[in-house]
C-alpha cells in the first residue's frame, strides 16, 4: 500500500468540482485517511512549493494557490502516486488524455484543477505538512 497527498487546486473548488472529483477517488478504489477544506496563507504555499523556487513559474504559483480556499487530502491505494497521477493526467490540460481529471476540469497549465505527489517519499512529507497524525484514519 502507498500514499499519496493531492490538491482539489483553487479553480476546482470554484468552478464546483469537488464532487466529481471526490466521487472519482471512491470510484477508483481510493481509501481517503484524511481530508481538509483550506485557504493557504501565500507563505504556506511557498513553503509547500519551495522545490520549484528556481521555476519561473514559482511565484505566479504559490500566489495562484493562496488565491481561495482548497481541498486537501491523504489517499491510499496500491501504487498510489502513480495511480493518481495517470488518473489526472499531464500537467498541461490541453496535452492531458480523455477522461483524465484535467483533461474534464482544469482550466489551464496553472490552474489545472489538482495535484498530486511526484513520488512516495515526497508523499509523506507532503501529508505531514497538512494533516496531524490524529487526523489521519487508516
Ligand atoms: P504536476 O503538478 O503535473 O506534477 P509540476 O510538478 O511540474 O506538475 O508543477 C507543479 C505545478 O506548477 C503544476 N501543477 C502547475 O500548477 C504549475 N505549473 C507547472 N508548469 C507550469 C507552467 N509552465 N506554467 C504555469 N504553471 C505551471
Amino acid at each position: 500500500m502507498e500514499k499519496t497527498l493531492i490538491i482539489l487546486k483553487p479553480d476546482a473548488v470554484k468552478n464546483k468540482h469537488i464532487g466529481h472529483i471526490v466521487s472519482r477517488i471512491e470510484q477508483e478504489n481510493f481509501t481517503i485517511l484524511g481530508i481538509k477544506y483550506l485557504w493557504m496563507k501565500r507563505s504556506e504555499a511557498k513553503k509547500f512549493y519551495a522545490v520549484h523556487k528556481e521555476r519561473p513559474f514559482y511565484k505566479d504559483l504559490c500566489k495562484y494557490m493562496s488565491s481561495g480556499p482548497v481541498v486537501v487530502a491523504a489517499l491510499k491505494a496500491p501504487g498510489a502516486v502513480a495511480k493518481w497521477r495517470e488518473l489526472i493526467g499531464a500537467t498541461d490540460p490541453a496535452q492531458a488524455a480523455e477522461g483524465t481529471i484535467r483533461k474534464l476540469y482544469a482550466e489551464s497549465k496553472e490552474a489545472n484543477a489538482v495535484h498530486g505527489s511526484d513520488s512516495a517519499e515526497n508523499a509523506e512529507t507532503e501529508i505531514h505538512f497538512f494533516f496531524k497524525k490524529k487526523e489521519l484514519i487508516d
